[in-house]
């Protein structure tokens, strides 16, 4: 490296020195060569007269203080400081910036034929030199000009103020955002689509124009995404009393974009993948990812827009509050319990080994050299387990007593986490001092429980013990506030009424000390205890169940997670059981009674079909390397195909029942629906172990009429490595190869193919017309599925899968840190594997750390993993 980037520290946030009231742009378009016109209204608020304005990768064309050129500044890389200016006054900046060489996707680049932009964190200074800091709130007047037929639709936040024709073919659209919004927010986009418009009615009765655009030819699969915005503007009306603020919303897909979709005022920005859907192209998952997506950035519209952050430390302020509320919106709307079970997937897998990795932070972290490198799994899905825990701490009502006090407080503002936690404190009454560690504390605390019961007194005893392990970030780590959700059982089924000191209470513990034992009375049985209900912390729990007590959870716990739960939990022993078995040479074991319990609730009518497919999903790869300090790559995969294929084996008789029964005649996105194909699909992924699957497989592939089913039988076959697997690969590919997206789907199998050719035939996948390095979803679906959802090849002895994603993150190191950046993770976790593994991942990470053009994505990944 030849300049070591340097770190950022939360605790050393300052408020500005200058701030923007007001800001004009003008940009005239052109590939590769775009020209940024800025005034803006500068008011200086401190002592300095040195303004300081970030800028990266542009071309300064000129300068001008209150209309008169000015050249007493100084410039870097990165900075640009005007020397000797104070009180009010105007700057105008002309940059020149190369929208068609820009593959890192950030600041104005080019997606296929159109212009668009992307801002957060960091990107808006690649497009003119700037006050780029979330606390600094301008108007935003945009006027976009560009050639006219190329080009008809040019968009940018806020209302449409004028528009024209110009000179040369060109026209030009100026647009007024009447929102003072941070940079971040600040979207432009230029192109040539079909739009979907339709219109929603707030509660107060305003009309807002919706607008979505699309790729010309792809206006039938929209429909969806509309449904879903009209959805969530409803649903945020209905629960959060929240309205929308502008006449027009427009969203916008794109097929180059480094994440999901960006929140925008006004104007939301999109990855293609979380709009685009039919029947014939998307797979129900594809159908809830957009609905849960498109309101995820619709909330942001209050939960980041109107109050946004103080400073990229408080990002959780804004994400993990908006993941929480799309979360309750899907569950709202769909089912809650499999949404729940997916959500705690995540956390139990990824998270948590993010959690116990050398990129461990708070969900408030502390130090960032990248903050791209902070849009993390903890920022976001624990960030959003924090607020669900504040919701259980103070139930519906207070909480959203807490968000009015907090709109109350802060709209129109930059506020931070502390400012969030306070509203809720002060609406509920509740003392959250000691929970607020968990804004502070990073790693995965452990409970640690055990039980007593005294027939003698009819009281049940637990006793709780936390104990957070010392992270990479942070060794020393203090007790924390855990709701902990519990439930007690009779023989009989019914639920026992928790009362201690004589009196009732609530199914949710404080557990707050190291160490609590709490004593429940009149309780005139041994009871079986549900524990940690609902997830109610990103916990890890101990409890020594026997294998009765999780059946009998699996039957009569009250509600579906904790019946889930159990069925997880009952499936880990003998996951971890089997593991030790392989390593000890013994034969492998999957007890009657727990085959029959798995039966029970396939042919429990009672169930959902939806939650009866979440209980015969067996935890990951992933989720199982966190339970072990050091991984048995080979004996994870072989515990859980012998849990697979005994289950299958049994049930046949039962998989093939449900299989055939739930065959539906016409295709609908309907919830129901949705379930029914699911349950009908995981029966298919069973029987695709035994006998008569190969042919129910292929039937399955040449009769399907939509495209979870025709992925349903490509995932069966491939994960099974059925002898049809190629010839259904090779259908799909010719079928499908002028669409991208649709061939993402396709990626993934080859990325995740079990077979031992795997990585010569991704090598060659590579080659594929529709696979570009230079497409994030191309990337993330071949390479990012072999690296992180194929262990046993990724993780092959002899280093060639690890050597090739080193080759890979070479090269995106140079087009797209940002995406290298995600790619890199399965790497950091090397101290999970033997010592040859470390070493041969070792030397990957150090090649990356040896590049003297190492973008500070990876530096900071690399270096913390190598440290
Ligand atoms: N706020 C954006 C994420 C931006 C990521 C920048 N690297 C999308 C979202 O969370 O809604
Ligand atoms: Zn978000």
């Amino acid at each position: 490296m030849s300049q070591q980037p340097q770190a950022k520290f939360r605790s050393d946030y300052q408020s500005p020195e200058f701030i923007i009231s007001d800001i004009d742009l003008v940009f005239d378009l052109n590939d590769t060569n775009t020209l940024v016109s800025a005034t803006s209204k500068v008011q200086q608020l401190k002592q300095s007269t040195d303004l300081l304005l970030e800028g990266e990768g542009m071309k300064l064309v000129s300068l001008k203080i209150d209309d008169v050129e000015y050249s007493d500044f100084t410039q870097t890389d990165t900075q640009l400081t005007i020397h000797n200016v104070s009180g009010d006054f105007t700057l105008t900046i002309i940059t020149e910036i190369n929208p068609q060489e820009n593959t890192a996707l950030e600041g104005l680049y080019k997606s296929g034929d159109g212009f668009c932009t992307q801002c957060e964190a960091e990107g808006f200074r690649r497009i003119t030199y700037y006050l780029d800091r979330p606390d600094v709130l301008a108007r935003f007047t945009t006027k976009v000009i560009a050639d006219k037929e190329a080009y008809p639709h040019l968009l940018s936040n806020g209302n449409r103020i004028s528009q024209g024709d110009l000179d040369g073919g060109k026209h030009f659209v100026h647009w007024q955002d009447p929102f003072p919004k941070p940079a971040y927010l600040f979207a432009l986009v230029a192109g040539n689509f079909d739009v979907l418009t339709d219109t929603y009615k707030t509660k107060s009765g305003r009309d807002v124009a919706l607008e979505i655009y699309v790729d010309q030819g792809n206006l039938d699969r929209t429909p969806h995404a509309m449904t879903s915005l009209i959805n969530s503007m409803k649903w945020d009306e209905e629960r959060f009393d929240l309205e929308y603020d502008l006449d027009i919303y427009m969203i916008v897909a794109v097929d180059f974009f480094n994440m999901g979709a960006m929140e925008n005022k006004g104007l939301n920005v999109f990855n293609s993948k979380f709009v685009l859907a039919k029947q014939e192209t998307a797979t129900d998952t594809d159908y809830l990812g957009i609905e849960a997506v498109i309101g995820h950035e619709y909330f942001h519209n209050w939960t980041g827009n109107r109050v946004t952050c103080r400073d990229w430390f408080q990002l959780s302020l804004k994400e993990g509050l908006t993941v929480f509320r799309d979360q309750e919106f899907s569950s709202d709307l769909g089912s809650r319990s499999v949404n729940r079970i997916n959500n705690v997937r995540i956390m139990r897998g990824p998270q948590f080994a993010e959690d116990a990795s050398p990129m461990a932070h708070p969900i408030r972290p502390e130090k960032v050299i990248e903050m791209n490198n902070f849009y993390t799994l903890t920022v976001y899905e624990k960030g959003s387990e924090v607020i669900r825990m504040m919701h259980t701490l103070l139930g519906e009502a207070n909480f959203q007593k807490g968000m009015k006090l907090y709109f109350e407080r802060h709209d129109g503002t930059a506020a931070t986490c502390e400012d969030f936690v306070l509203a809720m404190e002060n609406a509920s009454g509740i003392d959250l001092t000691q929970f607020r560690r968990w804004y502070s504390q990073s790693g995965t605390p452990v409970l640690t429980v055990s039980s007593s019961y005294d027939d003698a007194k009819n009281e049940y005893a637990l006793t709780v013990k936390q104990h957070t392990p010392a992270t990479e970030d942070q060794t020393d780590k203090l007790p924390l506030h855990i709701p902990f959700d519990i439930e007690l059982y009779a023989q009989d089924g019914l639920v026992i009424q928790l009362r201690c000191n004589n009196e009732k209470v609530s199914n949710v513990l404080n557990v707050t000390e190291e160490e609590q034992t709490f004593i429940f009375e009149q309780v005139s049985e041994k009871p079986v205890v549900s524990l940690l209900r609902e997830f109610s912390a990103p916990v890890k729990l101990n409890y020594a169940y026997s294998d009765e007590e999780l059946i009998f959870l699996m039957v009569h716990a009250q509600n579906d997670f904790a019946r889930w739960d159990a069925g997880q939990m009952l499936l880990a022993n003998y996951i971890r059981k089997n593991i030790a078995n392989i390593q000890d040479d013994k034969e492998l074991v999957l007890p009657q009674s727990v085959v029959d319990a798995f039966r029970g609730v396939l042919l429990n009518a009672e169930l959902e079909h939806a939650f009866i497919a979440e209980m015969f999903v067996l935890p990951n790869h992933n989720e199982i390397t966190g339970w072990f300090d050091t991984v048995d790559v080979d004996a994870i995969d072989k515990a859980l195909g012998f849990i697979k294929q005994t289950l299958a084996t049994e049930l046949k008789d039962e998989f093939s029942a449900t299989y055939h029964s739930l065959k539906q005649g016409s295709y609908s996105v309907e919830h129901d629906a949705i379930g029914k194909r699911a349950l009908r699909n995981c029966s298919l992924s069973y029987l695709a172990k035994t006998e008569i699957g190969e042919a129910l497989v292929e039937a399955q592939y040449q009769d399907a009429d939509n495209m979870t089913d025709t992925m349903a039988a490509m995932g069966a076959a491939n994960a099974a490595e059925l002898s049809i697997r190629q010839t259904l690969m090779n259908d799909f590919s010719a079928k499908w190869s002028h669409d991208g997206l649709v061939m993402d789907k396709w990626f993934i199998l080859q990325g995740s193919n079990p077979s031992s050719e795997a990585l010569s035939i991704i090598k060659e996948t590579m080659n594929h017309k529709a696979f570009s390095l230079k497409n994030p979803n191309r990337t993330r679906s071949l390479i990012g599925s072999f690296a992180g959802g194929n262990a046993v090849n990724f993780h092959s002895k002899t280093g060639e899968g690890y050597a090739f994603l080193g080759d890979i993150l070479i090269e995106m190191n140079e087009s797209n840190p940002q995406v290298a950046s995600r790619l890199v993770d399965p790497l950091l976790k090397f101290k999970k594997y033997d010592s040859d593994r470390q070493s041969l991942i070792k030397a990957q990470l150090q090649r990356l750390a040896d590049l003297d053009n190492l973008a500070k994505d990876l530096y900071e990944k690399v270096t913390k993993a190598l440290a």
